[in-house]
């Protein structure tokens, strides 16, 4: 498999999710505004969505979408924990967790990042995102994890979004518990080995 990145997008809860689960896979660099990628292939061909990530399968066949890249992952290693078993409750509530992380956490930031956004729009935006992330501290508060009391894919993607608050002029010391999450999550050895083989500091 290869995954197609770039460091620090979204594309990096995957790869703590690679690394999570031990599976084998290639990492390949790319530039979507330049359609570059480190391993030489033309990036449009690999997604023509054009963004990361993508997950480049063993049979040629390519996997978009953070979300179900996320499942097809977890779906790799039953039993790891990192999906509960299809049908339980707990199930559910980590893909409800990934729903909400990527509609509402991972796209409701957009605009601040969009090249060309008003300054209103933005401030709207976080004042919307405000409204998000008293919820989302208020989950996390007391707890270790998303859901149950291990480490799964919800995790990953709840993390790698957290830690856009900051260049997205959200201080997240105005949330303890989840500043605290982000920091305890970031100490797990498959995302500091996720972190280290994108070039993000560690
Ligand atoms: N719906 C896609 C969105 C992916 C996405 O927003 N990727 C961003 C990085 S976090 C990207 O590659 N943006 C560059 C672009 O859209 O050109 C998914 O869930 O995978």
């Amino acid at each position: 498999m290869k995954l197609y990145f770039s460091p620090g997008a979204c594309s990096l809860a995957p790869h703590i999710v690679l690394h999570e689960a031990g599976l084998a896979c290639q990492a390949v660099k790319t530039n979507t505004r330049e359609r570059s990628t480190s391993d030489g292939s033309d990036f449009l061909a690999v997604n023509p969505k054009g963004y990361v990530p993508a997950l480049l399968l063993d049979g040629g066949e390519a996997l978009t979408e953070c979300p179900v890249i996320l499942q097809y992952l977890a779906d790799r290693r039953p039993g790891s924990g990192l999906l509960p078993p299809a049908g339980t409750m707990a199930y559910y509530r980590v893909l409800e967790w990934v729903a909400f992380t990527a509609t509402e956490l991972h796209k409701g930031l957009g605009p601040i990042f969009r090249p060309g956004t008003p300054e209103d729009l933005k401030a709207s935006t976080r004042e919307r995102m405000a409204g998000r992330l008293d919820f989302v501290a208020g989950q996390l508060a007391g707890r270790e994890f998303a859901v149950g009391t291990a480490f799964t894919i919800a995790d990953a993607y709840l993390y790698v979004v957290l830690g856009w608050l900051k260049p997205a002029g959200l201080d997240r010391e105005r949330w303890p518990a989840l500043r605290d999450y982000h920091a305890r999550i970031g100490q797990r050895p498959a995302v500091k080995a996720a972190r280290q083989a994108e070039g993000l500091p560690v």
